[in-house]
């Protein structure tokens, strides 16, 4: 049998939390360094190191069989794979804000404005369930400045202490969803971990 490729963040906040939920299924392996394949010693497990974002295709695909990822990744992608369970860390909420200042005080304030957002899929859904018509205006990073810069009217993006938003002058509006890092699978896979 090949060996059981499991995927995980290389950087970021997923990554050590990752490694040590690894370790706590009993698979001893060297932590990262520089190499994006390590095998395990004491198992035939192969640890792919990879970009968060890419993690659901090699899973869907079936080059690796699991793998780590924080459900609002996961549900952006509408990626077609299993859930095998919920793993308890990088929590955080996705959540529209809005300037301390605005004249936006609930959902239906939303009407015609201008939501800045990584997460386009997730915010027209709901969108969508609440018959609100926004514009979205899609952004790769450094969502919270958009309203100061006057690119957007409201931002969804995530939030875990609230720091950020509260030194961009931003205050929550609604919380669209609450995510958390999941261990999923190929879903043709026989097997599970
Ligand atoms: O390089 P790579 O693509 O692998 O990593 P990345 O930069 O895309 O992701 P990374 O490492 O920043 O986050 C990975 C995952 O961690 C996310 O997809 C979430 O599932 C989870 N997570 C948990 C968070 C946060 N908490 C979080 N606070 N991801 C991002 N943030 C950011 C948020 O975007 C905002 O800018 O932190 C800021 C808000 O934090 P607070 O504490 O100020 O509210
Ligand atoms: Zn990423």
């Amino acid at each position: 049998m090949n060996n059981i490729r499991i995927a995980i963040q290389s950087k970021g906040r997923l990554a050590s939390s990752s490694e040590e939920y690894l370790s706590s299924l009993g698979i001893e392996f060297e932590s990262n360094g520089r190499n994006y394949r390590v095998n395990s010693k004491n198992l035939p497990v192969e640890i792919i190191y990879l970009r968060d974002d890419d993690i659901p295709e090699y899973v869907e695909f079936g080059v690796v069989d699991f793998g780590i990822i924080g459900e609002n990744v996961l549900n952006e992608k509408r990626s077609k794979v299993r859930i095998v369970r919920k793993l308890g860390f990088s929590k955080c909420s996705l959540v529209i804000a809005v300037p301390e200042d605005s004249s936006i005080r609930s959902l239906k304030d939303l009407e015609g404005e201008r939501i800045a957002t990584s997460y386009p899929k997730i915010l027209r859904k709901f969108l969508r369930s609440q018959g609100i018509h926004a514009v979205t205006v899609l952004l790769k990073g450094s969502v919270e400045i958009a309203p100061s810069l006057c690119l957007a009217d409201a931002v969804f993006d995530l939030v875990q202490s609230g720091e950020t938003l509260r030194e961009n002058n931003l205050k929550p509006l609604f919380t669209v969803m609450e995510s958390q890092a999941v261990l999923i699978q190929n879903p043709f896979l026989s097997f599970s971990l």
